[in-house]
């Protein structure tokens, strides 16, 4: 057995931010005490193995990012990061959870996709790892391994209102599996864009000669998502399906979502710090072929249209639930490079895994959000969202010892010449100057990232096999 002792710091949780020292003892937190205290007569800091001095910064639970793709196969590539890779970058960047995607193509067994994302991440993950399911072809069989999976520990499951012919389902398809989920208690999870018609809006795009990857944005017009949001929000309340949205980038989007919510609907939204941070001007719109670094789905917005100011907004209301990156990284060499003179085959994703918690306490910076938020859409919510609190997501006896040390007043340059440990050949953030700095990480009890140093190991990560949301209202 080894201990630690985590003193001098502040301990920030959804609740408030207060002087606390922290005891770990191997994989767990076993005390959080008073400063100075001790714990009947011992003096647990003299008696700790080793101790952390964390004055003047703040000691959070560990990110947990829930929206990752790992080596997925898509747009006719694989994303770039595999689990080796990605799980390392989300290490440096004070993540030490991630959801995965497991991919279902039409045709194949659920189960048999499972046991390939198991396949591909034992054994290759410096952090812990959970997997969503996404159901490419909703049909008797898949429906039915739904309630094996939910037992396993994957308890929701993506569908696509987009990309018609690769993923998508058609509404009777979703109203099938939402009440399938709203059975098995488990969360649908949507990706909500109107793909019929955008595929129509992309194909006029290209018959005018509009190629650049800016268009890739104008004809995933928001009207599109909304649209498309409100059919599922519609489809979730007949089925009484409990509903997560993911990443929303349209304001119209989301005012949907509040209304649902403000019905009382188990409906809840997931934003990324690209939709906070960046916009189809500024972005998607740079010169020549540049703004393929920025094709995603959901589009960037514009910022003329108030959409990155309302995001910030519904995360201060409550209505943004999470944040999570949908880490979906491409280098522009060989892979993004395949759409020039056609954004359609540009393949759809950014990277910022190792960003986000640095992203997002910049919000607090900036005043958009307060510090207890920050730790509630990175780190405690995304855990009671998708049913792994109190184990993860909180600094509390008996929770795996997932800890960050965070820096106020320390500083991060992102760029590929700086920090950049994600397999891409460019930044979605450079030169983005952070006002804080991930100092230090621990993951289930193991320092694996100290003062500019990597000290994990690519066999420490381990399957969160997951319970069902703890979030539903
Ligand atoms: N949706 C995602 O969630 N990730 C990558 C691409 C996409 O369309
Ligand atoms: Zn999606
Ligand atoms: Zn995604």
């Amino acid at each position: 057995m080894s201990t630690t002792f985590i003193h001098g710091g502040t301990v920030v949780s959804t609740t408030g931010a207060q002087p606390l020292d922290v005891l770990i003892s191997d994989e767990t937190i076993v005390a959080v005490i008073a400063p100075g205290s001790t714990v009947l007569g011992a003096d647990l800091a003299a008696s700790a193995d080793h101790t952390i001095d964390a004055t003047g910064r703040y000691v959070i639970p560990g990110g947990i990012d829930a929206h990752t793709h790992m080596e997925m196969p898509f747009g006719g590539t694989f994303a770039s990061d595999t689990f080796e890779t990605g799980t390392r970058a989300a290490a440096w960047g004070g993540t030490t959870t991630i959801i995965d995607f497991a991919v279902q193509n039409p045709g194949m067994r659920l189960q048999d996709t499972v046991a390939a994302w198991h396949e591909k991440a034992a054994g290759n993950c410096a952090v812990d790892y959970g997997f969503h399911q996404i159901i490419g072809g909703v049909d008797t069989d898949s429906l039915k391994a739904m309630s094996e999976l939910v037992a396993e520990g994957i308890t929701s499951f993506k569908l696509f209102m987009a990309y018609p012919g690769v993923f998508y389902s058609t509404d009777g398809q979703i109203l099938q599996a939402m009440q399938f989920a709203a059975e098995l208690g488990a969360l649908m999870m949507m990706h909500a864009e109107n793909g019929i018609a955008i595929d129509v809006l992309v194909e006029q795009a290209l018959a005018r000669g509009d190629t650049d990857p800016i268009f890739h944005g104008t004809s995933r017009a928001w009207q599109m998502e909304e649209e498309a949001t409100h059919r599922a929000i519609m489809l979730a309340h007949l089925t009484k399906a409990p509903l997560y949205v993911v990443h929303v980038s349209a304001k119209q989007a989301l005012e949907q979502i509040a209304t649902a919510r403000g019905n009382g609907q188990n409906v809840f939204a997931e934003t990324c710090p690209q939709y906070l941070y960046l916009s189809l001007e500024e972005q998607l719109g740079a010169p020549g072929f540049e703004g393929a670094k920025w094709v995603c789905s959901t589009p960037l917005r514009p910022r003329a249209e108030g959409h990155q100011d309302e995001l910030w907004r519904y995360i201060r209301t409550g209505d943004v639930t999470t944040v999570a990156t949908d880490h979906c990284p491409f280098c522009m060499k060989d892979q993004k490079d395949m759409g020039v003179g056609n954004f359609a085959k540009i393949p759809n994703g950014i990277g910022s895994v190792e960003h986000r918690i640095d992203l997002m306490f910049q919000g607090v910076k900036d005043g958009k959000i307060s510090l207890e938020r920050w730790v509630d859409i990175c780190c405690t919510t995304p855990a009671r969202m998708f049913g792994m609190y109190p184990r993860k997501g909180i600094i509390s006896p008996g929770a795996d010892a997932d800890i960050v040390i965070y820096d106020p007043n320390g500083h991060t340059s992102i760029g590929v010449e700086k920090t950049h440990h994600m397999n891409m050949d460019y930044s979605a953030y450079e030169g983005f100057e952070i006002d804080g700095h991930v100092d230090t990480v621990i993951s289930r009890g193991r320092v694996i990232v100290d003062d500019g140093a990597y000290h994990g190991s690519r066999t420490h990560g381990s399957f969160v096999k997951r319970g069902l949301s703890q979030n539903l209202i």
